[in-house]
């Protein structure tokens, strides 16, 4: 079955998911999405969830990068996302690159785009975050930020003093796309920020190195392709951790905590401590199982 990632070229943390790609050398079809709302054929896959990227294979549904790039790895364990076996402590670091590192790519970007950036976009967002989007307070952010973003920077420049290829070693992992995407962010939306990062020379040529990594071997599917692939296939079976069996088999509703919090509800068929599956029927796409993160979601 055909790896379908729900996606948009701009898209940081697509980003991330297509350097994993690219790392393990897989086939992959992209289907773009809406930048903003509505989103019809995303969200009659997701039962609700709207960000970007989702993967599909198949009838399984998988929110959110984190989930993407572990059953990546999961289905397709070799070459491996850790190649110096410190899976445990390279997902973590998600916790800073998708949290602190990309509020401070998020704030230089937009600061600098403040005057040129869409009003719809703008409207949009506002929705998701429930924060106002406020140039004069961004612009008044970036010298703190700026600095956020330098000093993140240069730890991966102190990784690379020795003179290693990649973060970890001579190999490429999760570690260096995670800690890349936001760079490439900066660079690829609002080149004056990346001076931030710019002069630090071992980094500036591990970027190179991870952009030779490329993206894999992609290709494009339409949305419909998409919604039919999940019509046509059947959700993997699901397993239930012992800590949620008084949960098994009921109604639950599962939203992130942060921000783009809408819900989505299914019957919980599928846990651990690192994912919730849960299965639903759509209209569009039959029965489906929406996979989700554990860290930074709530269940209801
Ligand atoms: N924790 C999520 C965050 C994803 C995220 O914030 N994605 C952005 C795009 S890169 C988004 O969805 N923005 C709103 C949108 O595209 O509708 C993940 O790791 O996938």
């Amino acid at each position: 079955m055909d790896i379908l990632l729900h996606q948009y070229d701009t898209s940081p943390f697509s980003e991330k998911v297509r350097v994993c790609l690219g790392i393990k050398g897989l086939a992959w079809r992209a289907v773009d999405q809406p930048v903003i709302m509505p989103k019809p054929d995303l969200i009659a896959l997701t039962g609700g969830y709207r960000r970007i990227p989702v993967m599909q294979i198949g009838a399984d549904i998988y929110c959110d990068s984190v989930l993407i790039v572990r059953e990546l790895e999961r289905r397709y364990p070799t070459p491996t996302l850790f190649p110096t076996g410190t899976a445990g402590m390279d997902h973590a670091a998600a916790q800073w690159t998708d949290r602190g590192m990309f509020q401070a790519a998020v704030t230089v970007i937009f600061a600098g785009l403040s005057d040129a950036v869409d009003a719809e976009f703008i409207k949009d967002r506002e929705a998701m975050s429930g924060q106002p989007f406020d140039p004069a307070a961004m612009r008044a952010a970036v010298p703190h930020m700026a600095a956020q973003l330098r000093a993140y920077a240069a730890l991966i420049d102190e990784q690379l003093a020795d003179g290693r290829a990649y973060l970890s070693g001579d190999r490429p992992g999760l570690i260096d796309a995670n800690a890349y995407y936001n760079l490439w962010f900066v660079r690829a939306s609002y080149p004056p920020a990346a001076s931030a990062f710019g002069d630090l020379a071992h980094l500036a040529a591990w970027m190179e190195r991870v952009a030779a990594i490329g993206h894999g071997d992609r290709s494009s599917a339409t949305r419909a392709e998409a919604i039919a692939a999940a019509r046509a296939a059947s959700p993997q079976p699901g397993e239930i951790d012992d800590r949620d069996a008084a949960l098994a088999g009921r109604n639950v509703v599962v939203a992130a905590t942060d921000y783009g919090r809408d819900p989505v509800s299914g019957v919980l068929i599928g846990s651990s401590p690192h994912h919730v599956a849960i299965r639903r029927e759509s209209d569009e796409a039959g029965t489906i199982v929406i996979h989700l993160p554990r860290i930074g979601y709530a269940i209801r």
